[in-house]
């Protein structure tokens, strides 16, 4: 049965920076499957399969409807359980951690350095909502939130220390190989590579050499995306 992914799309349709979206891209990547894109727009959420929790992803497969990304991984490694994306229940409950660390300690810091470029890229349609909604959430405006973006990097890279921390042993959060808590990160970092021209990561940095390893990964699918132009 075909699998389809509902995929937050930008003005130009084939950049795609949604966080969530990129973890199920790679999940999807990692167990072989391949897929169709549905580009979805903020404008058009009444289009979004039900039942939904106005988010993206949504995975379609047949009359299955799953939305957000951890749910959706449940399923994949429910319906097809070759190539797990957590190998069991001990490490899927480190990847919960994982997950709420990035959503929680890593993720405040992406805004404060690309939210502007983020409405920039996204399509006109799309514009007003995604500043009203983000105002709303920030409590100030996108220029005031995003107003320092040099002290906002300093705190995303002190941010990701316990996984600089870990690639000195390893060369991926899940071991040898990677898997879906992966994903997780990855996606937080394609979401400013692909979204924001803002250098967040510096070259000398083991976080970079590792951003460079997921993005070879599944034959590029990461390297070979849209990203908007680097500024250095
Ligand atoms: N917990 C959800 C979060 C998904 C999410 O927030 N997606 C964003 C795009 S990156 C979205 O669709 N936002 C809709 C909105 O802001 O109205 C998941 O993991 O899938």
């Amino acid at each position: 049965m075909s699998i389809r992914l509902y995929d937050l799309a930008a003005a130009d349709p084939s950049l795609r920076f949604s966080p969530y979206c990129w973890r199920i891209k790679m999940a999807l990547a990692h167990k072989g499957l391949s897929w169709e894109e549905v580009p979805f727009h903020f404008a058009e959420k009444d289009q979004l399969p039900q039942p939904n929790a106005g988010t993206v992803p949504v995975l379609v497969e047949g009359d299955t409807v799953v939305s957000d990304s951890w749910a959706i991984a449940e399923y994949l490694d429910r319906r097809f359980p070759g190539k797990p994306l957590f190998a069991c229940a001990e490490s899927k409950s480190t990847a919960l951690l994982v997950k709420l660390w990035m959503e929680r300690t890593v993720h405040p810091f992406i805004p404060r350095m690309g939210v502007v470029d983020f409405m920039s890229a996204l399509h006109e349609k799309d514009k007003a909502y995604f500043r009203k909604t983000r105002e709303k959430r920030f409590g100030t405006s996108l220029e005031q939130h995003m107003n320092n973006p040099q002290q906002a990097r300093e705190g995303f890279v002190a941010a990701l220390e316990p996984l600089r921390a870990m690639l000195k042993q390893q060369p991926y959060v899940a071991g040898a190989q990677p898997a879906f808590a992966d994903y997780i990160v990855f996606g937080h970092l394609q979401w400013m590579r692909c979204g924001s021209p803002f250098p967040a990561l510096k070259k000398d940095d083991a976080v970079f050499d590792y951003r460079e390893r997921m993005l070879d990964l599944f034959d590029g699918l990461g390297r070979n995306a849209a990203y908007r132009e680097r500024l250095n």
